[in-house]
């Protein structure tokens, strides 16, 4: 990486109901994130932490308020984040986001899609990411952010930043799905996003995924990646609101990485879902800062 890094920490818990993954970017700080990127020789600056609204603990464990959980708030700290990280771009660095719930990627792309005519997006993850209200099991609008990134939803998620239709549904690649609701699975295949489940995974391996990735990408202007924690095995990674068993390895996602670090196509990225409150000694952003370590060029010898 010779652009400079900038971290910008978005811990916002609005998205789901697990208090604790608003402190993931402060877990991952702890767990030596700076330090670890500048000990490869990449110049890191961290930004710091998003302002958003204060959670009223009240309003925030209650049971009612279904169909879109927070919509305000996600969509306040949403706005602030799109422009954080539209700033970071035009600065000529490199946007780190570090969250917060995934709801926080309607922000991150927003800003990135600003400076991009044709942007893919890699989705790594348990999760599809792709329901609207109606076909939401929860109401939490961190299962929703990539389908409103396409264009469909909530008018005030559909438009953060001012604009809609962010991503184009043939720039998308999933990887790491084994939990896709019944609405997504339909709206996946009606459409037809390059997908990679656990199946494929586990019959392709992670290199081949990678490798046919990079070249189904490989013409964007720019390839945003947005690492969701638990697209990663549960009992490795057990720090993260929504597990699902039987997920990719951390080995498996550091050699993800270093592929990525080598084709040099991404242009952005955030890394979300870590939550310390259910983590193990901080295993989980130990393990992110790993990860993080092999996307930025980290070596073992
Ligand atoms: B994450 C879920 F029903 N699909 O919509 C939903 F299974 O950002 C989970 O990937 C969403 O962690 C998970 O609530 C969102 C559920
Ligand atoms: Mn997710
Ligand atoms: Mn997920
Ligand atoms: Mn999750």
């Amino acid at each position: 990486m010779n652009k400079t890094v900038e971290i910008i920490g978005a811990p916002c818990a609005f998205g789901q109901r697990k208090l604790g993954v608003n402190m993931g970017a402060d877990a991952m700080r702890y767990a030596g994130l700076v330090e670890r990127i500048e000990a490869i020789g990449v110049t890191v600056e961290d930004k710091g932490d998003i302002k958003g609204p204060a959670i009223n603990m009240k309003k925030y464990r209650s049971e009612q308020d279904g169909g879109l959980r927070n919509l305000e708030e996600v969509t306040e700290f949403c706005e602030t984040l799109c422009n954080e990280v539209d700033e970071t771009i035009q600065a000529g660095k490199f946007p780190l986001v570090i969250g917060g719930d995934h709801s926080i990627a309607m922000g991150t792309i927003s800003g990135v899609k600003r400076h991009y005519d044709n942007l893919g997006v890699i989705w790594y993850d348990a999760h599809g990411d792709l329901n609207v209200a109606d076909s939401s099991p929860s109401g939490n609008i961190h299962g929703m952010p990539l389908r409103a990134l396409i264009g469909d939803g909530h008018e005030d998620l559909v438009n953060i930043g001012g604009y809609k239709n962010k991503v184009k549904v043939e720039n998308i690649v999933l990887i790491g799905m084994r939990d896709l609701d019944d609405g997504e699975k339909k709206y996946i295949r009606e459409v037809g996003i390059k997908t990679y489940t656990m199946a494929e995974i586990d019959k392709l391996g992670m290199k081949t995924v990678i490798e046919e990735t990079i070249d189904y990408l490989k013409d964007k202007d720019g390839v945003h990646l947005s690492l969701d924690v638990d697209a990663l095995d549960p009992v490795e990674t057990p720090g993260t609101g929504t597990c699902v068993p039987g997920g990719i390895t951390y080995r498996e996602s550091h050699l993800a990485m270093e592929l990525l670090h080598d084709s040099g196509i991404v242009t952005s990225m955030e890394l979300v879902e870590v939550n310390p409150l259910i983590d193990v000694n901080n295993q989980t952003a130990n393990q992110a800062v790993g990860l993080l370590g092999s996307f930025f060029g980290e070596t073992l010898l």
